[in-house]
């Protein structure tokens, strides 16, 4: 019994919270927001969604080198779409390599073709021009310090749209651990509350056996455990506890055909929008389109993007997201079976679990219309 009032959460609903409409919201100022970004092809995908987006104002992009990309590179890359997109003047920071959170080291690289094909450009030649030299790409200070320093700065509290493994967080916080005061919320792409992990959709042998972790839970789960268990006691209110974007949400929005159809069809309807272009010259990069036939392909950064963006913007409602609350625990153990997975507990019984919020139904029709409405900027 306890299992199923701890396992099957509270669910909160999203109408009670976010009542405002979305006309209202448009009206206020633009949400300031830090952005810390691991550079896969969805994460392209991602950034060109809130750099086309009135509705935030990015005030740093850091890159996190235990996910997808190296470091420079996703510098590099974040660098062209900040130009391409009229932001030059966004300051994109790095950490210093690819190591783990030091207190609780794993060696859980993301396959290295992957690496190599994004460190590359996705195959999508604008990421192979020198646009980035027009960028504000700040080479000296780390990705943690500039965090710590933009929180600092702020005059009101920022939010963070975390789409990589959460290792320049967990560095933050030991640098200063006052800086979770100034964190109005935390939006997290990653786990798998109540759904297998999705590491073995990539056959690397070595991780197999893994049936339960997420790929960015994985990679740094020492750096996960820690971010989210801070933030979470730190919150004020339910309303502002961490929130997760996990497999179980976007396994609700598979890559189709018919939306990359669409994609093309407004590429082609507007051949001089670069942001267009490149969306869609990452959908037809590899492996998308095998992902897309196969069934495995989703848009897990985009979805927590448009997630995240109404949540900050009290216009939650229009997208008809559940939002429920679970409390979890990260295992950040090297046990190749469980590293990196979540565990739901009764908090009486596990002093450890403490409570997240996560969307856990969403319209995904109305999300895919989103991305594809501000990135071609016909948001109605
Ligand atoms: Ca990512």
């Amino acid at each position: 019994m306890f299992k199923k009032i701890f396992c099957c959460s509270l669910i909160f609903v999203s109408f009670f919270f976010f009542a405002c409409t979305k006309s209202n919201a448009q009206s206020l100022s633009p949400v300031p927001i830090i952005v810390d970004t691991d550079m896969g092809q969805d994460d392209v995908v991602a950034l060109l969604y809130l750099l086309n987006n009135s509705d935030v104002d990015i005030k740093a992009i850091t890159i996190v080198a235990t996910g997808e990309t190296s470091v420079t590179q996703g510098m590099d890359h974040a660098g062209v779409l900040c130009v391409v997109t009229g932001h030059p003047e966004i300051p994109i920071y790095g950490p210093k390599d690819r190591s783990t959170f030091v207190p609780y080291p794993v060696s859980h690289d993301f396959p290295k073709e992957w690496t190599d094909f994004n460190d590359n450009g996705y195959d999508t030649p604008i990421f192979s021009s020198d646009l980035y030299k027009k960028a504000n790409i700040q080479r000296t200070i780390l990705a943690s310090q500039a965090l710590i320093n933009t929180l600092d700065n702020s005059k009101t509290s920022l939010s963070i749209v975390a789409l990589g493994p959460l290792t320049n967080l967990a560095r933050a916080f030991v640098k200063d651990p006052g800086i979770s005061q100034k964190i109005k919320q935390l939006f997290v792409m990653g786990g798998a509350i109540k759904v297998p992990g999705n590491l073995e959709n990539k056959a690397d042998p070595h991780y197999k056996n893994n049936k339960r972790a997420e790929w960015n839970f994985f990679a740094d789960p020492g750096a996960n455990e820690m971010v989210l268990s801070v933030l979470s006691k730190a919150s004020k209110s339910e309303k502002t506890l961490p929130f997760l974007v996990p497999l179980d949400t976007t396994n609700q929005l598979p890559l189709s055909v018919a939306y990359v159809e669409k994609l093309d069809q407004l590429a082609k309807q507007y051949p001089k929008n670069r942001s267009l272009q490149i969306f869609k010259s990452i959908m037809h990069s590899d492996p998308i389109p095998r992902g897309i036939a196969q069934g495995w392909y989703y848009l897990w950064d985009p979805t927590t993007c448009v997630v995240a963006v109404p949540a900050l913007t009290n216009t939650l409602d229009a997208f008809q997201v559940q939002v429920n609350k679970a409390f979890i625990n990260i295992d950040y153990s090297n046990d190749p079976k469980l590293s990196g997975a979540i565990s739901v507990s009764n908090p009486s019984e596990n002093t450890r679990a403490y409570p997240v919020q996560y969307a856990s139904k969403v319209n995904a029709q109305k999300i895919e219309k989103d991305l594809l409405d501000t990135i071609a900027n016909i948001k109605s």
